[in-house]
């Protein structure tokens, strides 16, 4: 995750609030090392109905998220899911399961 004290240029901005749909996504980019940047979403303060948010997320629900190389929002978790799982992020499942069991 990236954070302001380790700012670089993140390759995903993530729209959160730490709810199923949510955490979801956040399991994901977890495990696949995507370097990511964190923006809350506060539901319970109607963050979700700003015009800025509405923009990314035009039925106002999170999670959503912004692909920087191909500059493009998405929203709908099962979406999300399957844009990130196609390979083209940093380390990626292919990767990742060769680092966790070599050989
Ligand atoms: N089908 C959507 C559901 C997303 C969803 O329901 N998000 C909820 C939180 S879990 C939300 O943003 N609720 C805000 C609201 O209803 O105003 C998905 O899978 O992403």
């Amino acid at each position: 995750m990236n954070t302001a004290a380790n700012a670089t240029a993140a390759d995903v901005d993530f729209y959160y609030w730490p709810t199923p749909n949510g955490q979801k996504v956040a399991i994901f980019l977890e495990e696949a090392l995507v370097n990511y940047r964190v923006h809350p979403v506060d539901i319970g303060k109607g963050v979700q109905f700003t015009p800025e948010f509405a923009k990314l997320s035009p039925n106002n629900r999170m999670p959503a998220i912004v692909d920087r190389e191909l500059d493009v929002s998405i929203f709908e978790s099962g979406a999300i899911l399957l844009h990130l799982a196609d390979g083209r992020f940093p380390v990626g499942f292919a990767a990742r399961r060769a680092a966790d069991c070599p050989g």
